[in-house]
């Protein structure tokens, strides 16, 4: 019933709507770039969270139409902000599915977004099965020349030597990683040598789910890029995001 109605809603409703999480500079005042993320404001349910809709779209195939509204959405709203990179969750299906890249290029060229403002957002899950083939895309995205982000990195199960080896311009640690840097020495190691890695590799570190000050501090002196988290910013909408700019200059 809930996968009916969602089909709906992605053809011709208007429940569905991104919201947009921030990423900061190290200082904290500076806006990087943001996530946008999908929302549906349902008429007789209120807001269904992502975490029941997005698995729903997935299991049902609907991710592929979903994943373009989401990516036109986001890419027409970016190009409102050319100081911003604006970053899309993709899911492994949407990735493996044969023509994702020419979708890519065309919703690129509809809206008139420069390649370089977006960034797709990628989990490990991408590799299972066929590296090769993930591999290939990977390239075709970058020639593109899109940004590629490693999402909810230290979650999954694939060989880190594998991973390393990719395109990847962004790490993003998971939030899982962030929660524990505070408390205990073996969790501020592994983040620790998250960083080194992401830098050592010439990657933009982004940590996720930053949600104390004192998380703050550790992850900046250890040499996080970007930050995200609920300490700087809840994801909001578009309209709030234009009026920081504003009064960001
Ligand atoms: O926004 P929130 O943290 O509640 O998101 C929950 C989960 O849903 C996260 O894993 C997030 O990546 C995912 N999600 C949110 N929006 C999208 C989207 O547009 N596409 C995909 N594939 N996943 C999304
Ligand atoms: O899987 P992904 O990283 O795309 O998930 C993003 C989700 O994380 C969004 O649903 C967002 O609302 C949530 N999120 C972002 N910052 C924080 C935070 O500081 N704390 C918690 N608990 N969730 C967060
Ligand atoms: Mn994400
Ligand atoms: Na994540």
């Amino acid at each position: 019933q809930l996968e009916l109605e969602l089909g709906d809603e992605i053809r011709n409703g208007d429940g569905l709507y991104l919201s947009y999480q921030p990423s900061f500079d190290p200082s904290g005042e500076v806006m990087l770039g943001v996530e946008a993320l999908c929302r549906w404001r349902h008429p007789v349910r209120g807001e269904v969270p992502p975490t029941i809709f997005i698995p729903l779209a997935e299991n049902s195939g609907l991710i592929h139409l979903l994943g373009e509204w989401v990516l036109r959405n986001a890419c027409r709203q970016a190009t409102e902000w050319p100081e911003l990179k604006v970053a899309v969750n993709v899911s492994p299906q949407q990735f493996k599915r044969i023509g994702f890249v020419d979708l890519v290029r065309r919703v690129l060229g509809e809206t008139g977004l420069d390649p370089r403002q977006l960034e797709i957002e990628l989990t490990e899950s991408i590799l299972v099965n066929d590296l090769q083939t993930a591999e290939a895309q990977l390239a075709e995205l970058k020639k593109i020349g899109v940004r590629l982000a490693l999402d909810d990195f230290g979650t999954g199960y694939s060989s880190l030597s594998y991973l390393l080896a990719l395109p990847f311009d962004r790490l993003k640690i998971d939030r899982s990683f962030v929660t524990r840097v505070q408390s205990s020495a073996r969790g501020a190691a592994v983040v620790h040598s998250i960083i080194s890695l992401g830098r050592a590799l010439g990657m933009q570190v982004t940590a996720e789910g930053v949600d104390t000050p004192e998380q703050h501090k550790f992850l900046r002196v250890a040499g996080v890029h970007a930050f995200q988290g609920y300490l700087f910013s809840r994801p909001v909408e578009a309209g709030e995001i234009s009026e920081r700019l504003a009064a960001q200059k």
